[in-house]
């Protein structure tokens, strides 16, 4: 009893003793045992965080029973939401895992293929550009065949203040694509303005870990203008797919775009 109460003073606000605890909220539902709500001041809110273990071990060494079923936990290891079937943890949902829709990043409503960048995006205005943008940014109005917002790219070297004079490598997630024995298709699509020496662009698809030869998009010369569409087959029973894109590029009067990427099973 007294332990019940130092709890409740603590974090919660308890209405009734034996019926429903709530959290953030004086009226937890009458049919629940327990009611978090995300906000008390319609300001501040927050959501629920299950217990995450850093790995497969760590889960594993949580060791529950039979008579645990329905024990949940995040893996960060595998990025998986699993929950403990009695015998064996079972997966409710993984986040860079193929389903029948796909996967997507066209950085407006679907970005649910992930990523990251090697060199940081940054904004310099007119001067220098690396980040998610759209046609309506100035020189960018140049790209015509990418839709709303897309990966934009304007003098990746701005002298020094960012970015690099090197290449810049984007590393899409890889997604586990078991789940689609029939394969699939990777797609995305490009476009560069004005490309100069200089100015290059590759991709790479890795299969099951294992990197197939890297393919040129672009090798600028002399203002060299490009738009299109890369279309992977990927083959059936292949069980992982990524991808990474690496460019280079200087001149504050070039650009480059990325958009529409996709693993779509088959
Ligand atoms: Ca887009
Ligand atoms: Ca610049
Ligand atoms: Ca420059
Ligand atoms: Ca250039």
């Amino acid at each position: 009893m007294m332990l019940r109460l130092i709890f409740c003073s603590f974090l919660f606000i308890c209405t009734g003793m034996f019926s429903q605890v709530g959290i953030n909220t004086t009226s937890p539902s009458p049919a629940s045992i327990l009611e978090i709500s995300s906000t008390q001041d319609n300001i501040h809110f927050g959501g629920l965080m299950p217990p995450r273990v850093p790995t497969i071990a760590n889960r594993n060494s949580i060791g529950p029973s039979f008579s645990d079923i329905g024990l949940l936990v995040f893996v960060d290891e595998v990025q998986c939401l699993q929950v403990w079937n009695g015998t064996t943890w079972e997966d409710i949902h993984c986040l860079n895992e193929v389903n029948l829709l796909g996967v997507y990043q066209n950085f407006d409503l679907n970005t649910s293929w992930g990523y990251t960048s090697d060199v940081p995006f940054f904004d310099n205005g007119t001067d220098g550009y690396f980040g998610v943008t759209d046609n309506s940014n100035g020189g960018f109005s140049n790209l015509t065949t990418l839709t709303n917002q897309f990966l934009g790219i304007l003098d990746l070297d701005d002298e020094g203040v960012n970015g690099t004079s090197g290449f810049a490598t984007i590393t899409f997630n890889t997604i586990d694509i078991s789940g689609a024995p029939a394969g699939g298709t990777l797609s995305f699509s490009y476009e560069f303005f004005e490309f100069d020496t200089g100015d290059d662009a590759f991709y790479t698809v890795t299969i099951d870990g294992v990197p197939q030869a890297e393919v040129q998009l672009i090798n600028g010369l002399s203002n060299l203008s490009l738009s299109g569409n890369v279309t992977v087959p990927i083959p059936p029973g292949t069980s992982t797919v990524g991808l990474s894109i690496r460019i280079r590029q200087d001149g504050a009067s070039d650009f480059a775009g990325f958009d529409n990427f996709a693993i779509i099973p088959n």
